[in-house]
């Protein structure tokens, strides 16, 4: 198969072992990060080179990077930013020194990702991340003490709240500067040594309280492409998280940019999205969600996509306990679904 089948794994602290990933079939790349080293700090070429060692030693490589942060301030073009990037230049450097290809980042406010609920309990006793409009409904986070979950949890409700100000003040279009500034500074890099940067969409694709999310569209994803016209500067396309809002055509979009190459990593997973504009994480198999698995493999495998892939958030299943998302069972039978679909597709055009 051309495509690079890819796990996350959150280092030696993950309850799920690189032993055990290296045993779902056709298992290749280990997706990690120095997830102890704040935004903003070099990673140290020691705790790289771990990871590295730690995949090579169970035939694993470790050559995608989720993520290397980016710092606040860079993101509110406030404070130190030049001396910020020159550190984010300098991490994707030792990355590449250790035999990362690509790395991936996201650019949104305040919140990597927003759900409403961690275990929501489906009929068949599985549980799965949710966003359900309802359970925002009057919800103020300039009034109210609210910790959703996936916000990050070292901030103060003060400090949340300050955010949330200076980036109602900056608007999108000033987060859309601060994007371009970046971009120029870092994609020269990553082009030089050898890394493709590829932007995780907002999760959810809109805006959360009146906070600018701008990676969000096929216009969006047109515009952040065009700052920095190379494969260097490249898309995580996440078929969750773009497919999570009904205006978005996540196949037609998986075409486009495989056809010019500009995806460098993929994030397959399914949701169900509600009446209301709601949805719920399901399974990653077609008929369990709202979006067609196979119409999406079939237009990477008619592109010979060949970067890398990965199962997304799993639910939990089997009595599995752990970081919502990242269970080991379903994101395994995930895995081996996305085989199934890639074989079978690229078969299908070799016409064997
Ligand atoms: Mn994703």
């Amino acid at each position: 198969m051309n495509m690079k089948l890819s796990f996350r794994w959150y280092g030696e602290d993950d309850p799920i072992s690189l032993e055990y990933i290296s045993q779902i079939p056709g298992m290749r790349s280990i997706v990690s990060a120095v997830y102890d080293v704040k935004p903003g700090e070099v990673w140290s070429e020691e705790s790289i080179k771990k990871i590295k060692d730690a995949c090579e030693a169970r035939g694993l490589v470790f050559d995608v990077v989720e993520s290397i942060p980016v710092h606040e301030d860079i993101k509110l073009g406030c404070g130190d930013v030049d001396r910020l990037i020159d550190v984010y230049c300098e991490n994707v450097r030792r990355c590449a020194k250790y035999g990362v290809k690509c790395v991936t980042y996201n650019f949104m406010p305040v919140f990597d990702w927003t759900r409403t609920q961690l275990d929501k309990r489906a009929a068949d006793g599985s549980t799965s991340l949710v966003m359900y409009f309802d359970q925002l409904k009057g919800l103020d986070p300039l009034r109210d003490d609210i910790h959703l979950p996936g916000w990050d949890s070292s901030y103060t409700q003060s400090e949340v709240r300050e955010l949330i100000r200076a980036y109602g003040e900056l608007g999108s279009e000033g987060l859309w500067r601060n994007l371009e500034r970046f971009l120029e500074r870092v994609v020269p890099v990553a082009e030089e040594c050898g890394v493709r940067m590829a932007i995780h969409p907002d999760d959810p694709p809109y805006p959360i309280f009146g906070i600018p999310r701008i990676i969000t569209s096929e216009e969006s994803l047109d515009r952040m492409l065009a700052i920095v016209d190379s494969p260097a500067n490249s898309i995580c396309l996440c078929t969750g998280s773009l497919g999570c809002t009904r205006s978005n055509d996540v196949t037609a979009m998986v075409k486009k940019y495989a056809a010019r190459d500009r995806i460098a990593f993929m994030h397959i997973r399914n949701v169900k999205v509600m009446d209301d504009g709601s949805f719920e994480e399901r399974a990653h198999l077609s008929s369990c969600g709202s979006l067609d698995m196979y119409e999406i493999v079939r237009s990477l495998a008619e592109c010979g996509f060949s970067g890398y892939v990965r199962p997304d958030h799993g639910r939990m299943i089997w009595g599995e306990s752990g970081k919502p998302g990242y269970g080991l069972f379903d994101r395994a039978l995930g895995a081996a679904y996305i085989n199934g679909l890639f074989e079978a597709c690229e078969k299908n055009l070799k016409g064997d």
